[in-house]
C-alpha cells in the first residue's frame, strides 16, 4: 500500500491492539482524534446540535457512546453493500485491516441495534471516518445521527392493523406551514422500488410521509426557533435574511428503498443535510426482526450546526481555542458564532507530470460513496481503474499527505490544471494548497517547509515529477 502505517505490525485505538495488513491505511493523525467525542462534550457545537435534533424525537433511546471501530460486516455486508460497492474501497476507506475498519456511518450499528430492539425508536449519534476531499466543509472526521422507528407487524394478515397505527401516529405529529418542495415522484419502480415482496404500497407510502414529516419537524422547528431567539437578542438569522428553503430529492442507499434527501438553501446552493428512506426489509430479516417495518435517517451534524451557528469551517470544531468553545452554552443554545480572528490565506501551487504508468483519469471527490447508485446524479467517480486493480494516484492520497503535513493548517486543496502533453502523452496535473490557520499566522518559512514537505512526499510515494 501507498501508507506507511502498513509496515507496523499493529495499530493501538484506544487501548485495543490490532494487527495490520496490506489494507491498513489509518495515519496517526487521525488515531491522535480518535475518541475525542466531540458530539458528547458538554457545550461543544456538536453536542447542543444532537441534543436538539433529539429532542424532536420524543420517547427514542439515544445511543450516543459507541466506539468507532467496527467490522467490515457491520459497517458494509449487514447493510446489503455490494461486494465491489466503491464505498468499500481503500481509497475512500480507513481499514485497520482487512476484516475491520472505521465506521464510514452511523448505520454501520443499525443491524445490532434492531436486533437488540430496545425500543421502537432510536437515535445515535457518533464520529464517522473518511477518506475524503480537503475543503472548508469536508474533513476526514466528522459526526452523524442516525435514527430509526419501526412499527411491529406480527404478519401478513395483519397488515391493514399496522396500516391504522402507521396512518395514527402520522396524524399525531406537529404540524408546520413550510411549503416543502417534492419535485420527485415519490418512487421510482426502476431505481428506487417500493419494497413490494414485503409491503403494500399504501404501507410505504405512509411510512415514507411519517418519515418526511418527521424530519421535516426537526429543521422546521430548529431554524425556526433559532430565528425567534436570534431576533429577540438582535442577531442576523440562521438562514442569513433568506427565509428557510427545504427541499426532498431522490437518494440511494443500500439499505432503504425509496430513499430521499433533505436540501436546505444556503448561501446561494443547496446543500444536503440527511439522508434517509424505508428500512430495506432483508436487513430487519438479518437483525431478527422479520415483524417490523419502518424508516431510518442519518443526518450530517456538522452541516446542520455550520448553518445554525453560521460556523464557516469544519476545522473549527476540533478548536481547542478557548475563543471558539466559550461562545457556545447548552443552556442557551441559538447563539451566532463570533470569527475571533481572519488570518490570511498562504496559496502555493504543486504541479507534477504523472508516472507512466498513472495516465488513466484521476478519482474525484466522491460525495455519494455510500450511495448505492449505478451512478448517481452529481456523485459520480470519474475513476475507469479495471477492476482488482489498485489505482497508482488516487486524488484522496494526495489529499492525505498534505493533511498528514499541515494538518489543520491547511483550508483547501483543488486541482486547478489537468494537461496531456500532445506528443509524449504525458499527463500533468497541479493542485492549489490554501494553507491558513484559524488561529494564527503562519509566517511565509513555515509554509514553504510544508509544501516543500508535500512536494517531496508525493514523489516519494507515487513517483509523480514535479514540473
Ligand atoms: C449516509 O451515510 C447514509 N448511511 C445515511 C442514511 C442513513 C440513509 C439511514 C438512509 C438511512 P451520506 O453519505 O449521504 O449517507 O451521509 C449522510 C449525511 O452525512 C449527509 O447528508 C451529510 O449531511 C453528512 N455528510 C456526508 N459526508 C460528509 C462530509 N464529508 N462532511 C460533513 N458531512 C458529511
Ligand atoms: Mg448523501
Amino acid at each position: 500500500s501507498q501508507s506507511k502505517c502498513s509496515t507496523r505490525k499493529q495499530l493501538t485505538i484506544a487501548g485495543v491492539d490490532y494487527p495490520t495488513d496490506s489494507w491498513t491505511n489509518v495515519p496517526r493523525a487521525i488515531l491522535s482524534n480518535y475518541g475525542r467525542k466531540l458530539h458528547i462534550s458538554q457545550h461543544h457545537p456538536l453536542a447542543i446540535t444532537r441534543q436538539l435534533i433529539e429532542s424532536r424525537f420524543v420517547g427514542f433511546k439515544n445511543h450516543n457512546n459507541l466506539p468507532g471501530v467496527v467490522t467490515v460486516d457491520q459497517n458494509f455486508d449487514s447493510l446489503g453493500f455490494a461486494p465491489d460497492h466503491p464505498g468499500r474501497s481503500k481509497t475512500d476507506t480507513y481499514y485497520v485491516n482487512e476484516s475491520t475498519l472505521l465506521r464510514t456511518h452511523t448505520t454501520a450499528h443499525e443491524r445490532d441495534i434492531f436486533r437488540d430492539n430496545q425500543s421502537d425508536g432510536w437515535t445515535l449519534a457518533a464520529d464517522v471516518y473518511r477518506r475524503d476531499a480537503v475543503d472548508r466543509s469536508h474533513y476526514p472526521i466528522f459526526h452523524q445521527m442516525e435514527g430509526a422507528l419501526t412499527w411491529h407487524r406480527p404478519n401478513f394478515s395483519s397488515r391493514d392493523a399496522c396500516l391504522d397505527a402507521i396512518k395514527d401516529s402520522l396524524r399525531k405529529l406537529p404540524k408546520h406551514d413550510l411549503a416543502v418542495e417534492d419535485p420527485n415522484p415519490p418512487f421510482h419502480p426502476d431505481h428506487n422500488p417500493l419494497q413490494e415482496k414485503y409491503h403494500s404500497p399504501e404501507e410505504a407510502e405512509a411510512v415514507g410521509a411519517h418519515l418526511k414529516r418527521s424530519l421535516e419537524d426537526v429543521v422546521v422547528t430548529i431554524f425556526t426557533e433559532a430565528d425567534k431567539a436570534l431576533a429577540s437578542a438582535g442577531q442576523a438569522s440562521s438562514t442569513e435574511q433568506e427565509p428557510l428553503k427545504v427541499r426532498w430529492v431522490e437518494a440511494f442507499f443500500p439499505h432503504t428503498s425509496p430513499s430521499w434527501e433533505l436540501e436546505v438553501w444556503w448561501r446561494g446552493d443547496w446543500l444536503e443535510v440527511l439522508g434517509c428512506g424505508v428500512i430495506d426489509q432483508p436487513l430487519l430479516i438479518r437483525a431478527n426482526q422479520p415483524d417490523r417495518i419502518g424508516w431510518a435517517f442519518g443526518i450530517g451534524l456538522e452541516r446542520i450546526a455550520m448553518l445554525l451557528f453560521g460556523i464557516p469551517d469544519i476545522r473549527l470544531f476540533w478548536s481547542k481555542d478557548e475563543r471558539f468553545l466559550r461562545q457556545f452554552r447548552a443552556a442557551d443554545p441559538y447563539k451566532r458564532f463570533q470569527p475571533f480572528s481572519k488570518h490570511p490565506a498562504a496559496p502555493r501551487d504543486v504541479a507534477f507530470w504523472l508516472p507512466a504508468s498513472a495516465q488513466g483519469p484521476v478519482v474525484a471527490d466522491t460525495p455519494a460513496s455510500n450511495s448505492s447508485a449505478p451512478s448517481p446524479a452529481g456523485g459520480q467517480r470519474t475513476e475507469t481503474v479495471k477492476a482488482g486493480v489498485e489505482p497508482v494516484f488516487h486524488e484522496n492520497d494526495l489529499m492525505e499527505v498534505v493533511r498528514m503535513i499541515a494538518g489543520d493548517a491547511v483550508e483547501d486543496v483543488k486541482l486547478i490544471d489537468d494537461f496531456t502533453h500532445p506528443k509524449n502523452q504525458r499527463r500533468s496535473l497541479c493542485y492549489r494548497v490554501e494553507y491558513r490557520s484559524l488561529e494564527r499566522t503562519l509566517t511565509a518559512e513555515e509554509v514553504n517547509a510544508m509544501h516543500e514537505q508535500v512536494c517531496s512526499e508525493l514523489v516519494g510515494r507515487f513517483n509523480v515529477e514535479i514540473r
